[in-house]
């Protein structure tokens, strides 16, 4: 394996794990989840577990709140569910 493969599959690595938001949740892009957008990819999500996930009370779930609430299993990990 070369050098310049080895790079590639580190930047794709850092790159990754980088964003714990999906598109996939984060349909308008913003970098942000509501409510409505974890609530279209996890129907179960209640208001209140949003609440307990949103950390900062700012209304939004951004990428260090995802990780968390994955890493606390508040939501089902979605990066390697899919
Ligand atoms: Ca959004
Ligand atoms: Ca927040």
């Amino acid at each position: 394996m070369s050098r310049v493969t080895i790079g590639a599959l580190l930047a794709t690595f850092v790159a990754f794990s980088a964003h714990a938001m999906s598109a996939e949740i984060d349909t308008d892009g913003d970098g942000k989840a509501t409510l409505v957008e974890l609530q279209a990819a996890f129907p179960e999500i209640t208001e209140d577990l949003f609440l307990e996930i949103d950390t900062n009370a700012d209304g939004f779930v951004n990428d260090e709140e995802m990780m968390i609430a994955v890493e606390t299993e508040m939501i089902p990990d979605i990066e390697t569910d899919a």
